[in-house]
């Protein structure tokens, strides 16, 4: 079937894209258009036109497979152009998602009408491009700018009442009745004189003095390093300063460098490597995620009551276990605090609150678990006290439960061998806060089955994370690279760098935080014992003269009570008596030197991670790193970033800092590619 198919009602032209999985603007679909368009306008017997979509949703964008190779007419901006053009009105009847050029389409329509669940949006800032089908010209010119600029920066969508709101959508209504009143709608504007989006000017005149500069200020920090941000704010500035026309020379000619540059290129890839990470490897075909109506979670700390909120979130219901009701009481309190806070900023209804809250069970009775499908443990990361617990589980659950462990670093195969049943055993690895950050490592043990790996992806869908699978290994993928860095950072400062040198190379690389800030704010007495301290390292003496962190006011850096930092006379003593006692020369360190010493090792640790069968492909360490540790999106993780910078050209650093480089093995996988100048990805 074609992908674009016409039918009349009466006097209306009903054209219909049928373009599965999102009607994304292919060239089959432009050139279905343009010919529909062109039906339209040579057809006495149509006096308007209704663009509609089949399926999930309206059209979700270009076709970003389509970026980076030759183009194919007709470009998507002339075929928005015929259908502003056309002699009769044309209406957009919009449902599911309009996303990017399916939002330029229905700006170059001349009504849009929108089912009230829908979603309209610009989002090509997230694969680090512009609207490049007029959207940063019409846009503006149909909603002001002050209502266009951030739609357009940020990329979020903005939901249908909100689009009706600002003058974005003409008429909204059910869902069910779209098509219908979008066909009614067409044949009431017949007779009216039809708007033009790029013609109009009068939300143009309503731009403040000033208004632009003002925006670039206020997000300076957000959009620091990024094209993309900026070349959108330059093309909205354009619609505001220039006709039409060149307007939409001046976002041709940003979309052509963006489209080109290697930002957009990391982002794009990004893209499909969320996408990707969500297939897992060897799955016998058929397999089938299992029901999760009821969840059970051990620990009501910080960890577990994160973790708790992510399905009661979702609406799936919780039971909640620890020892003493004090630490119970404090959990759920905590909960609740959480739940309020981002109800009194207008992200949740106060219905939600009480809703979410009510899915929660609490108790100090492991027998309660019996009736859940899902039973994951947050308790301190001690494998005996891991042990303990499973085999508790194991001889509470009901048959068919999976038991999952959140522990960051141990061997999820020995806790599942304390258990009669090791298929049933899996690692969930949430990070903290477990309620905000969007990764998940979903650990597969060499006994766990297919089945309960499909029903931990298909729930952290559910639950709206990101999922990567890893295979077992001290830290699985995340925390194990983590390790390459902070061996290094450490060892940088025995040989003379100070911690906020370090901090800045990381912050420059576009990192939100530097290794020392991050321990600080972590907290550097995590997993310290004062009792069995020893003053061997330099975090060890720090948490013992009460450098703590950021709690403390003091760690790596000095706190003010704003939390501003400063670097600390104290600590350098404290290198400088480390570097010293071992020995170590110190010297002047190049930022140059400092970003190969941290980032190579970590390429270097993914390498082995890969050849380990650690993890299923390179993209996915890129997504870990990218939702768990800042790693800055628009370089496109440490796999593709690596790419870009050539596996040769980091093999020959590697070598050249080898002596200096702490517990270092050179990666055979990453020493062949080098060598037979291959890559990562693709
Ligand atoms: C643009 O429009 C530029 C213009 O301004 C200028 C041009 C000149 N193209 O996400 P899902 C695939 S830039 C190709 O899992 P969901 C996706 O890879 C574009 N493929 O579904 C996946 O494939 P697979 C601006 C696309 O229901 C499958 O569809 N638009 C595209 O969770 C299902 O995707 C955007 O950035 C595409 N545009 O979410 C919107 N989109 O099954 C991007 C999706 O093989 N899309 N695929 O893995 C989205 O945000 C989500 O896909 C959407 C649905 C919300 C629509």
């Amino acid at each position: 079937m074609s992908v674009i198919s016409t039918k009349r009602d009466g006097d209306i032209l009903v054209v219909t894209a049928d373009n599965p999985p999102v009607n994304a603007l292919s060239a089959q679909v432009r050139a279905g258009l343009a010919d529909a368009m062109a039906q339209a306008s040579t057809d006495d017997a149509v006096r308007a036109v209704v663009i509609r979509a089949a399926g999930r949703t309206f059209f979700a964008g270009a076709d970003i497979t389509e970026f980076g190779k030759p183009p194919m007419e007709p470009s998507l901006p002339t075929v928005i152009d015929a259908i502003e053009q056309c002699g009769k009105p044309v209406v957009a009847a919009i449902h599911g998602t309009a996303l990017g050029g399916g939002l330029e389409v229905a700006l170059g329509c001349h009504h849009r009408i929108a089912a009230a669940s829908a979603k309209l949006g610009l989002p090509e800032v997230k694969l680090g491009l512009l609207p490049g089908a007029g959207g940063t010209q019409r846009l503006p010119r149909v909603v002001g700018v002050a209502e266009a600029l951030p739609m357009i920066v940020t990329g979020a969508p903005i939901s249908a009442a909100k689009a009706q709101q600002v003058g974005l959508v003409d008429r909204l209504v059910d869902d069910a009745a779209l098509d219908q009143e979008a066909i009614a709608f067409a044949r009431s504007v017949i007779s009216d004189d039809h708007p033009v989006s790029s013609a109009r000017t009068d939300k143009l005149a309503e731009t403040p003095p000033g208004f632009f500069d003002a925006y670039r200020t206020a997000n300076a920090r957000r959009i620091k390093g990024q094209d993309a941000p900026q070349a959108c704010i330059a093309a909205v500035e354009a619609a505001t300063t220039l006709p039409f026309a060149e307007g939409i020379a001046k976002e041709r000619s940003l979309f052509k460098s963006l489209v080109e540059g290697d930002q957009s290129k990391a982002l794009r890839h990004v893209f499909f490597a969320e996408r990707a990470a969500a297939r897992i490897d060897n799955l016998p075909e058929g397999t089938q995620p299992l029901p999760i109506a009821r969840v059970g979670i051990i620990g009501a700390g910080t960890m577990g009551g994160g973790i708790a909120m992510n399905f009661l979130s979702a609406g799936i219901p919780v039971m909640m276990v620890e020892r003493e009701q004090a630490a119970l009481d404090r959990g759920v309190g905590i909960i609740r605090k959480n739940y309020d806070a981002t109800a009194a900023k207008g992200r949740i209804k106060p219905e939600q609150v009480d809703q979410a809250m009510g899915l929660l069970s609490t108790s100090l009775d492991y027998g309660d678990f019996a009736d859940c499908d899902l039973v994951i443990e947050a308790v301190f990361e001690l494998m005996d006290i891991k042990k303990d617990v499973f085999g508790k589980l194991d001889a509470i659950c009901k048959p068919g439960a999976i038991l999952a462990t959140n522990t960051s670093y141990l061997d999820v195969d020995e806790i599942a061998a304390a258990t009669s049943r090791p298929e049933w055993v899996v690692g969930l690895h949430f990070f903290s806060p477990a309620n905000v950050m969007r990764l998940l490592e979903v650990v597969r043990g060499a006994r766990t089955s297919p089945q309960v790996m499909a029903t931990a992806m298909a729930l952290a869908r559910r639950i709206g994370k990101v999922a990567v699978v890893s295979g077992v290994c001290h830290g699985f993928i995340g925390n194990r690279i983590l390790a390459a860095r902070t061996r290094e950072a450490n060892a940088l400062l025995m040989e003379g760098a100070r911690p906020a040198q370090v901090d800045q190379v990381v912050l420059d690389f576009g990192f939100p935080m530097g290794p020392f800030q991050m321990g600080d704010l972590a907290g550097l007495d995590l997993g310290w014992d004062p009792e069995k301290s020893s003053s061997a390292t330099i975090r060890e003496v720090l948490c013992e003269r009460g450098r703590r962190g950021q709690k403390t006011g003091k760690g790596f850096y000095d706190y003010d009570e704003k939390r501003n930092r400063t670097p600390s006379p104290e600590v350098d003593a404290i290198i400088a008596d480390f570097a010293a006692k071992s020995g170590k020369e110190q010297r002047m360190i190049s930022d140059q030197e400092i970003r190969e010493r941290l980032f190579y090792p970590m390429v270097n640790e993914a390498a082995l991670i890969l050849e380990e069968g650690i993890a299923q492909r390179p993209s996915d360490i890129d997504i870990v790193w990218l939702n768990g540790y800042g790693w800055p999106a628009w370089t496109g993780g440490p796999t593709f970033w690596a790419d870009q910078v050539g596996l040769d050209v980091i093999v020959a650093g590697l070598q050249t800092h080898a002596d200096r480089l702490t517990d270092f093995r050179l990666s055979p996988l990453l020493q062949d590619k080098a060598a037979q100048g291959c890559r990562f990805n693709g």
